[in-house]
């Protein structure tokens, strides 16, 4: 696929569709579904329904014109000896994380609630990145799947817009990778916060990156596919 101009903030920004990948951010039922970790901090879950739609277009059109695809999902190991006590211990007991609740216990890998919500669930060949903090480099071997596939930018949607999405962009600024976060397609249970997410984003000449829309996504991807 060839070179390709997409409309963002602060300014166009210019990829080549074969070394792009799209990074869907923590699209998990433990975040979205009521009675998971985003409920048991005290959040409205119902904020984070916006970004589905333009998350699930991303994804098919992505599927379709062969770009890699990566989700990441937060979570922790079943003793939780990779959650540190300061992320686990708040909050009232039956709403922490290794808890059980109403999705199996909150936030812990291969419970119902760590997984992906149905509408955007992986295929085969689409790694998922199983992170225990907030970035998606962390602890993870997402760096090393990006180099040797020869990514250098990353499209990024998902949830939250101020905490995993923005630490996953800074990670991925500071080693290299040109992030184009599509706004439409991430949310936050603080629509204020999200809003000033983006802009600390692309403030500053494009500080930590770009800042665009799926419908700019979308059609970058259409026109890419018709030249190739
Ligand atoms: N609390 C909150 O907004 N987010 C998280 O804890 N994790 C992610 O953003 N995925």
């Amino acid at each position: 696929m060839s070179q390709s101009l997409i409309p963002a903030n602060p300014e166009a920004v210019s990829l080549d569709w074969s070394s792009t990948a799209l990074l869907i951010i923590d699209m998990q039922r433990d975040f979205l579904e009521a009675g998971g970790f985003g409920e048991a901090l005290g959040n409205d879950v119902s904020f984070l329904q916006a970004a589905v739609e333009p998350c699930l277009q991303l994804l098919s059109a992505a599927r379709e014109r062969h770009v890699l695809v990566l989700h990441t999902r937060e979570g922790h190991r079943a003793d939780l000896s990779d959650a540190p006590d300061l992320k686990v211990n708040r909050g009232p007991l039956h709403q922490r994380i290794g808890a059980v609740g109403p999705m199996g216990r909150i936030l812990v890998r291969g419970e119902p609630g760590h997984d992906l919500i149905a509408a955007l669930y992986p295929i085969a060949g689409e790694p998922i990145i199983d992170k225990p903090g907030k970035g998606a480099f962390y602890a993870t071997d997402l760096q090393a799947l990006l180099t040797n596939r020869g990514i250098k930018t990353l499209i990024v949607c998902g949830v939250t817009t101020e905490v995993c999405v923005h630490t996953t962009v800074r990670e991925a600024n500071d080693r290299g990778f040109r992030c184009v976060v599509v706004g439409d397609a991430c949310a936050s249970y603080f629509p204020e916060f999200h809003e000033v997410g983006l802009r600390m984003i692309a403030a500053q000449g494009g500080i930590f990156g770009w800042v665009t829309s799926s419908k700019a996504v979308l059609h970058s991807l259409k026109v890419s596919l018709k030249k190739s």
